[in-house]
């Protein structure tokens, strides 16, 4: 039997991208690339995730309260909204982590609903085996999310043309997408799928 799959679309909010509180450099430049992919599930009725960081103002997470990062995906603030381009399905589910005022939670494994289901129960109940992984960042949340997955007897398959990196470091991101493959992640492009067709 084929794996059942799910998108999952990670982080992709105002913040992460050019402009923002916490700019991913060329953050922007996958959205178009996502909404392809977004075209694809939805056609084949397969669900789509899409998780927000979403802080509130108090956080050991932000630099002012012992963290590393400066202020940013405020829980409903402007920075916090999904990318504009962003064509999200209107069953899309969304998730929200970050909401912990002392914890960091990269992991989409620590996001819920708005009803407080967490992702794993969401993706049981769904059946859900195998997860398609985009967005922002590679280094942290993708990487988080994908680790936390595979360890969770999950595949993943990680979109390469899909994700970005903060880069804090030069190299972190390509560090990620090693550590992310060395635990099992496929890496995957838009081409490859479209060519198996
Ligand atoms: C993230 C840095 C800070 C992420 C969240 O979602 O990748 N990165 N907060
Ligand atoms: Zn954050």
């Amino acid at each position: 039997m084929r794996l059942k799959k799910a998108l999952l679309i990670i982080d992709v909010q105002n913040d992460f991208c050019p402009g923002g509180a916490l700019a991913v450099s060329e953050g922007d430049k996958i959205v178009p690339r996502i909404n392809k992919y977004i075209k694809l599930f939805s056609k084949s009725k397969l669900p789509v995730f899409a998780s927000r960081d979403w802080h509130p103002v108090r956080t050991k997470h932000f630099k002012d309260f012992g963290g590393v990062w400066p202020v940013h995906c405020i829980q409903s603030a402007k920075g916090a909204m999904f990318h504009q381009d962003l064509k999200l399905p209107r069953d899309a589910i969304l998730l929200y982590k970050g909401m912990d005022p002392d914890k960091d939670s990269y992991s989409v494994f620590q996001a819920e609903d708005s009803r407080g289901m967490k992702f794993e129960q969401l993706l049981n109940i769904f059946g859900i085996k195998e997860l398609y992984v985009a967005g922002l960042a590679t280094d942290y949340c993708v990487k988080s999310s994908a680790v936390d997955a595979l360890e969770k007897g999950l595949k993943v398959k990680l979109l390469i043309d899909a994700i970005k990196g903060v880069n804090l470091k030069a190299g972190d991101s390509e560090k990620a997408i090693q550590e992310m493959s060395k635990n099992g992640a496929k890496k995957l492009t838009l081409k490859d799928i479209q060519a198996k067709k």
